[in-house]
């Protein structure tokens, strides 16, 4: 910084309100809202020198260019798909997230999906609460988890996480990733077909981005079976949505847990139907706890930032 004077800052898009106070402790705050007409931003707004976003919005290329003074993007999330990553490397903006903090978070929710899909369990809490069971209905068996050959599609930190979590009751653990992993124990399969072949559950806990957009296809979803269950807790994009839909309504795999969706918070209306899925609200990091974790680590980068000292959690 080169003087005392507040420095201007964007929320853009809604942000956690504990986030917004503590930013509104240390900044001049301009709320811009992910849809503004950036051309009728306030010269207050254009003169922001951070920019603090919710991964779902991000940061794409047309808000950097609209704040000409912008050095910093402090991003609430851990994956930054939603970030127009070489535009703010063209421009110098540098771009954190919030790793660590939110990886058991994220990995429970993922083995509670797990549980959920294989288990029935939101298709049966429907039946009880509409009375079937009361009246005599008989749930259908559901598959067993214990034994299972979990796949998980990379094996980066909440892959890991998912990985630990389930090693106790898996019948295997198996990763998809480009390379093996140094220092993982588990099997590595490099071809992705072989590993849905190979694979009971593929739970897809890669980070977002061009590069995985569909990478679960038409193809692995057979490859995976009629008895094979797909978990998504890391971005829609990874899966092939419509291949999905298309695969669970023909029954050709047995069922899937969603956290996430392409085009959030809309989910694609056949999967409403299904009771073999389970679908939740991108809820991930959402625990008081790890937001709070999550916020703290972005006012800890800005606050980085504006002393001029290295940032804790920079986007490689
Ligand atoms: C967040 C997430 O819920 O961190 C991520 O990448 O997907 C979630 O933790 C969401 O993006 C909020 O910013």
């Amino acid at each position: 910084m080169t003087d005392n004077a507040p420095v201007p800052i964007v929320a853009y898009g809604p942000l956690y309100p504990y986030l917004n106070e503590a930013l509104a402790r240390r900044f001049v705050v301009h709320a811009v809202a992910a849809d503004a007409d950036l051309n009728a931003l306030s010269p207050d707004a254009r003169a922001a020198r951070a920019l603090v976003s919710f991964g779902s919005v991000g940061a794409p290329a047309a808000i950097m260019d609209a704040l000409p003074k912008l050095e910093m993007i402090g991003l609430f999330s851990v994956g930054y798909d939603k970030v127009d990553i070489d535009h703010a490397r063209a421009k110098g903006i540098r771009v954190t997230n919030t790793p660590d903090v939110l990886t058991d978070d994220v990995a429970d929710l993922a083995v509670g999906l797990l549980y959920a899909t294989v288990r029935h369990m939101a298709a049966n809490d429907r039946m009880v609460r509409a009375g079937d069971w009361a009246r005599g209905g008989k749930p259908a068996l559901c598959g067993r988890v214990t034994g299972k050959r979990i796949g998980i599609l990379g094996l980066g930190r909440i892959g890991r996480a998912i990985a630990r979590r389930l090693e106790p009751v898996a019948g295997e653990i198996l990763y998809h990733n480009r390379r093996p992993v140094a220092d993982a124990a588990y099997r590595h399969v490099a071809d992705a077909l072989d590993f849905a072949r190979q694979s009971d559950v593929i739970i897809v806990a890669t980070s977002g981005g061009p590069e995985a957009r569909g990478l679960v296809d038409a193809a692995m979803l057979d490859a995976l079976g009629p008895e094979g269950v797909v978990i998504n807790i890391s971005r829609g994009s990874v899966i092939d949505e419509d291949a999905l839909v298309t695969a669970l309504a023909e029954r050709r795999i047995a069922g899937a847990g969603l956290d996430v969706f392409v085009n959030e918070p809309h989910v694609p209306e056949a999967l409403l139907a299904m009771d073999h899925v389970v679908l939740q609200p991108h809820q991930g990091s959402a625990t008081v706890e790890t937001r709070k974790a999550m916020a703290d680590l972005v006012l800890a980068n800005l606050d980085a930032w504006a002393a001029g000292e290295p940032l804790l959690t920079p986007v490689p």
